[in-house]
C-alpha cells in the first residue's frame, strides 16, 4: 500500500513538473518574440506579420499548436535568418520579387531563409476561419478553364502536395501567358525564383513540410491537405489573381 501512495505522489510531482515545463514553454515563446522585437528596433530588415486570426481559429483543420509554432518558431526563425544573411549586403536594398528573380546568383541561406519567409507570409493570407467552398468570378472561370472542374484543379493540387518528395510546397501559380498552373517546388523554394523549373506568380500556395501538420496528423499528408480546403479564403485568391493578372 506504502509503494501505492509512492507512485501516486510520484506521478503528481510529474504532473506539477510537466505543467510547468509548459508554462516555461508560453514564457520562452514570448521570449522569442520579445527578443525578435529588440532586433527590429536594432535595425531589422523583416519581421513577422501577426496572422490576420487567432492560432486555434482554424480549428479543427489546423490546430492551436501547430499554429503557434509555425507562426511564433519556424516563420520567426526564417526571418531572423534572412535578417542576418543579408544585414550589410546589396540584398538589404532589393525587393524580394527582385532577390528571388536571380535567385540562383544568391546564398542557400539567403535562397531557403528568403523563401521562408515570402511562402509563410503567403500561406497565411490565404487562410481564413471563414474559408472554404468554390471561389467566385474570374477566378472561378479561369480555374474551369484551366483545369476543366474546380473538383480537377483541387486533385491537381492535392498531388502535387502529396507527390512533392521531403519538404516542400504546392501551389497554384499565374505563368507570364496569365494561364493557371498548378506546381510543386522543394524546401522553401517558390515559383518567382530563377531555379524554379515552372515559373510564375504564386496566388495559393499550402506548406507540405511534416511541421505544417505532424502534430494533428501525423504521416497523414493527404489528410491533411484534404481539410486544407476547409480554410482557404477565396477571397484572398482571386484578390491575388486580379493582380497577377492586371
Ligand atoms: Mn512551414
Amino acid at each position: 500500500m506504502k509503494k501505492f501512495y509512492s507512485i501516486i505522489f510520484a506521478m503528481a510531482a510529474l504532473g506539477l513538473l510537466f505543467s510547468s515545463c509548459q508554462d516555461a514553454t508560453q514564457t520562452d515563446t514570448d521570449d522569442t518574440n520579445s527578443n525578435a522585437q529588440t532586433v527590429a528596433d536594432a535595425g531589422e530588415i523583416y519581421s513577422l506579420p501577426d496572422l490576420p486570426y487567432e492560432y486555434d481559429a482554424l480549428e479543427p483543420h489546423i490546430d492551436e499548436r501547430t499554429m503557434r509554432i509555425h507562426h511564433s518558431r519556424h516563420h520567426q526563425g526564417y526571418i531572423n535568418n534572412f535578417n542576418n544573411e543579408i544585414a550589410g549586403t546589396p540584398l538589404e536594398n532589393m525587393s524580394m520579387e527582385e532577390i528571388f528573380s536571380n535567385m540562383s546568383e544568391h546564398s542557400t541561406s539567403a535562397r531557403n531563409n528568403g523563401g521562408g519567409h515570402y511562402n509563410h507570409k503567403l500561406f497565411w493570407s490565404i487562410l481564413s476561419p471563414n474559408g472554404g467552398g468554390e471561389p467566385t468570378g474570374e477566378l472561378a472561370a479561369s480555374i474551369d478553364e484551366s483545369f476543366g472542374t474546380f473538383q480537377n484543379f483541387k486533385t491537381e493540387l492535392e498531388n502535387a502536395g502529396a507527390t512533392q518528395f521531403g519538404s516542400g510546397w504546392a501551389w497554384l501559380i499565374v505563368n507570364n501567358a496569365g494561364d493557371l498552373l498548378v506546381t510543386q517546388t522543394p524546401n522553401q523554394d517558390n515559383p518567382l525564383m530563377d531555379v524554379a523549373k515552372v515559373q510564375g506568380t504564386p496566388i495559393l500556395g499550402v506548406d507540405v513540410w511534416e511541421h505544417a501538420y505532424y502534430l494533428h496528423y501525423q504521416n497523414r499528408r493527404g489528410a491533411y491537405l484534404e481539410a486544407f480546403w476547409n480554410v482557404v479564403d477565396w477571397d484572398a485568391v482571386s484578390a491575388r489573381y486580379m493582380a497577377a493578372t492586371q
